[in-house]
């Protein structure tokens, strides 16, 4: 059996990745938890088997995972299994924020979780997981980043990098970081979707699954049934990031503006379904030509999933980590429209959106989800809160589309 080493093992990674990888056949996963013991002791009473119920379809029994190790509780052991040669693939759902990437792309140094792992041989973050493991590695691995960032396998290698020389560490092991395209809407799973399934660690999606990796494995490479390899994932991710995950974002503000709870609640308000519309169209202007000439269906196509009614995906799920999701889902879309002499009306409202939710929580007393928390209510009480949150999210320079 081969297997892969993954880090984040969550409800996205328990619907994508396992579940092509239960496609492929001959490939285990051990999964690797940074804090919590959750998913650990939930699968692990169920024998590491798990419900995956995709909507429409008959319910999967998905038993290729091996185990799940806690990293605050065992940090040798992960240390050990990265690097382990019996693991040619090291996988990733950690989240935007679990690169620890400042807005200006390089490793944010006085996170006090990286200034702990730059100085201690018992990380927190994956980040200084991977960087101590592969210094000590001697056979090739393929780093594989699932995340929705921007050239994600290329923003892990800069975040490795960084981290190796400023702690003085090398690797010497043959490594790539190919950067890769995931879709799958999965949503938080339901007690309802609990009791329905009998499964306590049950999983939900959409029908709709989509991968595209570029071909750069220097280990062994599981073929997965339904992977497109490239040359260059760029166009791909950029029309995915730009065109489902930016709508997605502002449907997320301006519809629990709204008084929305699901996307397909929000998306069935005629006023914001065409602005949703009016921002992809926007987006789709962006895209490289690979792409941009079927952009239009691919909306259509968007749409259609959000109509989804039994895909119950609450907005709040999606508005949490505004200020790590919006500059590769907004800002730089509409960076390239200005720079081509365009407006982007729809894009600035959902950048807009996303401050007024914000003006919003802070008003009512409630902490935001997310990394920069504190210093976005700080920058929302400001004469400029416009400016000083596009400041924070390093977008200063897009300030000018709005008027405070
Ligand atoms: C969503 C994504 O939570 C979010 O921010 O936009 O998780 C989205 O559902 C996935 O990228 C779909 O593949």
């Amino acid at each position: 059996m081969n297997q892969i080493l993954h880090f984040g093992p969550g409800n996205f990674f328990r619907a994508h990745l396992a579940d092509y990888t239960q496609d492929l056949g001959g490939w285990s996963i051990t999964g690797v938890s940074l804090r919590s013991s959750g998913v650990r002791d939930g699968l692990s009473a169920q024998g590491n088997r798990y419900t995956l119920a995709v909507q429409g379809q008959a319910p999967r029994d998905i038993r290729i995972i091996d185990s799940i190790i806690v990293g605050s509780e065992n940090p040798r052991t992960v240390l050990d299994h990265i690097t382990d040669a019996r693991f040619p693939v090291i996988s990733a759902t950690v989240t935007e924020k679990g690169y620890h990437l400042l807005p200006n792309g390089h490793l944010d140094l006085l996170d006090p979780d990286i200034a702990h792992d730059l100085l201690s041989d018992s990380p927190r973050t994956f980040i200084g997981f991977l960087a101590r493991g592969l210094a000590k590695r001697k056979a090739p691995v393929t780093v594989l980043s699932c995340d929705n960032r921007i050239g994600n396998g290329n923003a892990l290698a800069q975040a490795i990098e960084e981290f190796q020389n400023t702690s003085g560490l090398t690797t010497h092991c043959q490594v790539s970081f190919p950067n890769g395209m995931v879709d799958r809407i999965t949503p938080a799973t339901t007690a309802e979707l609990r009791t329905k399934t009998g499964d306590a660690m049950a999983v939900g999606c959409e029908p709709y699954k989509e991968w595209v990796i570029e071909d750069r494995f220097v280990s062994m490479r599981p073929n997965w049934p339904g992977v497109q390899w490239v040359q260059d994932v760029a166009p791909y991710e950029m029309r995915k990031l730009r065109m489902l995950n930016g709508a997605h974002s502002y449907l997320a503000y301006a519809g629990s503006l709204a008084g929305f709870t699901f996307v397909h609640e929000a998306i069935a308000d005629p006023d914001l379904r065409q602005s949703v519309r009016g921002l992809m169209d926007e987006a789709a202007t962006t895209l490289p030509k690979e792409v941009r000439f079927e952009a239009s269906t691919y909306a259509d196509a968007l749409l259609d999933r959000f109509d989804n009614i039994h895909v119950e995906h609450k907005l709040r799920q999606i508005a949490m980590d505004g200020s790590q999701k919006v500059p590769y889902r907004l800002i730089d879309s509409i960076r390239a429209r200005l720079a081509s002499d365009l407006t982007a009306p729809h894009l600035c409202a959902a950048v807009k959106a996303w401050i007024d939710f914000i003006a919003q929580e802070t008003s009512h007393g409630r902490k935001l989800d997310d990394p920069l928390a504190v210093a976005l209510a700080g920058a929302i009480s400001t004469p400029n809160p416009t400016a000083a949150v596009l400041d924070l999210i390093g977008a200063s320079d897009i300030t000018s589309q709005f008027s405070e």
